[in-house]
């Protein structure tokens, strides 16, 4: 348990910042207390989410945290489990864990911040990068065409699936609310800004 939070170290105008808001507005709103929350994530600038909520954070290896989070919940059912992580981690690196969490329906919340690159190592193609755009890693212009993470996870049976905008708070936070009371799986995609390295 965190009895102090960790100086928040993001760029200005970050997009986690808006969504930290929106999970920390829906854990309060639905009373739940300190004590019962876990927020758990992989690696990646929105890692450090599970740092800077006041609750219990894990920081696993990169894209264990939806594994993890699972394990949390079935050992201890009372707990809120959110797991958190990028488009990287989560649709990219280890991206099977996601379809097969969602087939096996466990009772967590999985929030990807999707920022269409990866980030914290300033800026490679993810596999949501749109076509033709420059990153460190595509020079010229990215030529693999990025796929819909909405209508894959749809395709591994996830049933409540929501595709969201960071500066949208409000319905941010009633989409984190409704995920948490939420029996089975659910999974939120955030369209994330990255001024420091998403342009386009
Ligand atoms: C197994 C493993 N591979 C690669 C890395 C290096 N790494 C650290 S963060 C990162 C990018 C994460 O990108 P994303 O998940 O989109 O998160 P963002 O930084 O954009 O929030 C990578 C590749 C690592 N830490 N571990
Ligand atoms: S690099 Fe992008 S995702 Fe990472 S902290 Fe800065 S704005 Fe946020
Ligand atoms: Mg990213």
């Amino acid at each position: 348990m965190r009895n102090w939070l960790n100086k928040i170290q993001r760029c200005p105008w970050c997009g986690n910042f808006l969504i930290h808001l929106a999970i920390k507005n829906a854990i309060k709103e639905l009373n739940i207390p300190k004590h019962k929350v876990v927020v758990v994530s992989g690696i990646g600038c929105s890692w450090k989410m599970s740092q800077y909520v006041d609750g219990y954070g894990a920081e696993t290896l990169h894209w264990r945290s939806v594994p993890f989070a699972t394990g949390l919940k079935l050992a201890n059912p009372d707990l809120t489990v959110i797991a958190y992580g990028g488009d990287g981690d989560g649709y990219g690196i280890w991206l099977w864990h996601l379809l097969h969490a969602a087939r096996r329906d466990t009772n967590i919340t999985y929030i990807v911040a999707d920022n269409e690159n990866y980030a914290l190592t300033t800026a490679q193609a993810s596999p949501t990068t749109p076509l033709n755009i420059k990153t460190k890693s595509t020079p010229t212009g990215n030529t693999i065409a990025p796929f819909n993470p909405i209508e894959l996870v749809k395709a591994a049976w996830c049933k409540n699936i929501v595709d969201a905008v960071d500066k949208d708070i409000k319905g941010l936070t009633e989409s984190i609310k409704n995920a948490i009371q939420y029996q089975w799986f659910s999974h939120i995609h955030v369209n994330q800004a990255c001024p420091t390295w998403k342009r386009w």
